[in-house]
């Protein structure tokens, strides 16, 4: 073990809070949705059942929709905003009302091929299942997956979302402390006017009791997600793996992704020649091509006209596939995801590259990858072209990666 590794899981180790980790002390205080499934994969590599505990404590605050909260506040804490009383009451735990990318089977599935666990993995099934049915009937209006809030996308204030930010009013929501910029550097952070409209979609689903149909028809966004859409596809075959595993029926999931898969097109973009976010109300796409594309591979969506943007996209930089194209008026290196690369999305893109056969790129991500965690420390995320640390730093999703992922010294 490298003093790296060793520092990873003090990392995890000190992140936990008893059954769940926190992403980064102090910024996020509470459990964040696929943080958690990635802080399983990491904690696999040394503890396997307390891997299963992470997943078993997210799948503890699943509503009765199937729907699983994208932050679950197991205990108060005035650090972040906005906590458990903007999003509303009803739920216990408390949590907010909107989910995260369901990465969770993608990363379960591998968890139990490298430690087992076959009955930790059984309970966890039809948890899973009905969170994926929870996408279908309620974020897959037009087959493809869609989001009603950046934050559920996981990737928040990215250009993909700007055509259906344009639409949501922000003016009316009052006044609010954000607590993010107090962490740290604002420059660093999402704007003003992108928080107000954040928080006015908040406040239209609690109006509304967070009632799902009233959101998918009338909410204030709602925006095709290629990332969500590509990771749904593999989350659905992966769960169909784990049924077969289990000697369950894996026709349902197998399904799920068919659908998902064949409405794809309506999410290619001619003019950027790739696939990319867009307005469902609207039908406005997205100006720039994101790493949301870049997961396609996850879902054995290979495009050569498609690979070779891509490929220019991650020319343009230094170090991991950067959030946003630097060819984009809209670049921002370390304006969070304007930018910047997410050690966490090079891993899930590693995993695609994998299944693809694609080693040798395989091999490039990951030693850029760990070369800005060997350059800069654990932190949240990093200037793809000067390798700058950037957010919050002994954050548990990249100290998890480095554990499951980058740290592996060849093959
Ligand atoms: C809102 C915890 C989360 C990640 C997201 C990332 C960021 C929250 C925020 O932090 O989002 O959910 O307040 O900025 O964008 O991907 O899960 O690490």
């Amino acid at each position: 073990m490298t003093d790296l590794d060793a520092t990873a899981r003090e990392i995890l180790r000190g992140n936990d809070r008893g059954g769940y980790t926190i992403p980064t002390a102090g910024l996020y205080p509470f459990q964040w949705n696929w943080d958690s499934a990635f802080a399983a994969w990491g904690f696999s590599t040394f503890d396997p059942d307390r891997a299963w505990t992470e997943l078993e404590t997210l799948f503890s605050a699943q509503w009765d929709t199937g729907m699983v909260p994208h932050i679950v506040f197991h205990k108060e804490d005035d650090g972040y905003f906005p906590g458990p009383s903007v999003w509303g009451p009803g739920t216990t735990p408390a949590s907010s009302g909107i989910s995260q990318p369901p990465v969770a089977a993608i990363l379960a599935r591998k968890i139990h091929d490298s430690v087992g666990g076959t009955e930790r993995l059984r309970a966890l099934y039809p948890r899973m299942l009905a969170w994926h049915r929870w996408w279908r009937d309620w974020r897959c209006p037009e087959g493809v997956a869609c989001v009603t809030h950046p934050w559920e996308s996981g990737r928040d204030n990215c250009p993909d979302w700007d055509p259906g930010m344009a639409n949501v009013d922000g003016s009316q929501v009052g006044t609010y402390t954000r607590r993010d910029t107090g962490h740290v550097d604002a420059s660093m952070r999402p704007g003003k006017e992108d928080y107000d409209r954040y928080i006015a979609m908040v406040q239209f689903g609690r109006a509304c009791g967070w009632d799902q149909k009233t959101i998918l028809e009338d909410g204030p966004f709602l925006m095709a997600d290629p990332a969500i859409t590509f990771i749904l596809i593999r989350a659905n075959r992966d769960l169909a793996a784990i049924a077969e595993t289990l000697g369950e029926d894996p026709t349902e999931p197998l399904a799920m992704a068919a659908e998902i898969e064949a409405a794809l097109p309506s999410i290619w973009n001619d003019e950027l020649q790739a696939y990319c976010a867009r307005d469902a109300r609207t039908g406005e796409f997205a100006s720039a091509i994101s790493s949301g594309a870049a997961l396609g591979l996850l879902a054995g969506v290979e495009n050569a006209a498609m690979e070779e943007k891509l490929a220019a996209m991650w020319d343009r930089v230094r170090y991991g596939i950067p959030s946003n194209d630097p060819a984009a008026d809209s670049f921002d290196p370390r304006r969070y995801w304007r930018g910047p690369t997410w050690p966490v999305v090079n891993a899930l893109i590693a995993i695609g590259l994998t299944s693809a056969g694609r080693s040798a790129e395989e091999r490039r991500l990951r030693k850029e990858t760990a070369e800005l965690i060997r350059s800069g420390g654990f932190f949240e995320y990093f200037d793809p072209l000067d390798a700058t640390p950037c957010g919050g730093d002994r954050f548990t999703w990249t100290a998890a990666i480095w554990l499951a992922w980058a740290n592996r010294e060849d093959a």
